[in-house]
């Protein structure tokens, strides 16, 4: 892995993404705002080598433009598409598979009882972390694991279920490179990062560790100045995008693409 990506799938929100799942009280997102990020973040997809393939927002899902929740790419390998864990996200996923059979001439997926968004999902090299939250439960992570085995993959799980405000484990966690991790402080002391070279995400500004490394750069959401700080004293080249209608509902800057 750590593949350069080609190319991101993408969907912009629909006019009621503001009546989708949250879990923050800070206000409810501006459609007319959220489509000009939208479209920044795209640009800035683009610009970084990307083929930016834009499905048609899709009403029916509020919460659809999160699309990285819905499928896991493996560059170069294969596809899986996930089994949501939120009831009213569960249709998100044959939408997906339209889009992603295009590019992957068969699918696995995720069956039940096990449930997994892909937000919960972090690739670092040739070793995935899987976070067990609300969202994904043991059976979810155990099928991943089992699929991720076939291509050499290791896998370990962390159990974010007592770690307020982060909704998926990558709320809190991103890999720079296969042995560099960004953390949250709430996740920078656990057992399963132990011999990673890690950036601790400044207190205050834990909304930052949603970032995600994108060929040459690093996309950062607006607003973390001295995580930036950080990232920029170790020599990466940083895409700052506004990410605030998002965030007003859990969202964060991985969640709106899945990159191959
Ligand atoms: C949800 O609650 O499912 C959406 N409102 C936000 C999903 C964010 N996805 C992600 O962090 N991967």
């Amino acid at each position: 892995m750590f593949s350069r990506f080609t190319r991101a799938i993408v969907r912009p929100p629909s006019p009621n993404f503001a009546d989708g799942l949250t879990t923050v009280d800070i206000g409810r997102p501006d459609v007319a705002l959220a489509l000009r990020q939208h479209a920044a973040y795209c640009d800035a997809l683009a610009r970084n080598g990307c083929e930016v393939i834009r499905l048609p927002a899709d009403a029916r899902y509020p919460d659809a433009t999160f699309v990285e929740d819905t499928a896991l790419i493996l560059p170069g390998l294969g596809a899986m598409l996930t089994r949501p864990g939120a009831e009213s996200r569960a249709g998100e996923v044959d939408a997906i598979a339209d889009a992603l059979l295009r590019y992957f001439p068969t699918l696995a997926q995720i069956g039940a009882p096990g449930t997994l968004d892909a937000g919960d999902v972090c690739e670092a090299g040739e070793h995935v972390f899987i976070g067990i939250s609300h969202r994904t439960n043991a059976d979810g992570a155990a099928q991943l694991s089992t699929w991720l085995q076939q291509f050499g993959i290791t896998s370990c799980t962390v159990d974010i279920r007592g770690i307020d405000g982060i909704l998926h484990l990558k709320s809190g966690i991103a890999a720079l490179e296969p042995r560099r991790l960004v953390l949250i402080e709430a996740l920078a002391n656990h057992s399963a990062f132990a011999g990673y070279d890690v950036v601790r995400v400044p207190a205050g500004e834990e909304y930052g560790g949603n970032c995600v490394r994108i060929n040459d750069v690093v996309f950062v959401s607006a607003g973390q100045p001295a995580f930036d700080a950080r990232l920029r004293a170790l020599g990466y080249t940083l895409e700052v995008i506004d990410m605030s209608e998002y965030r007003k509902m859990d969202g964060g800057l991985s969640c709106l693409s899945l990159r191959f």
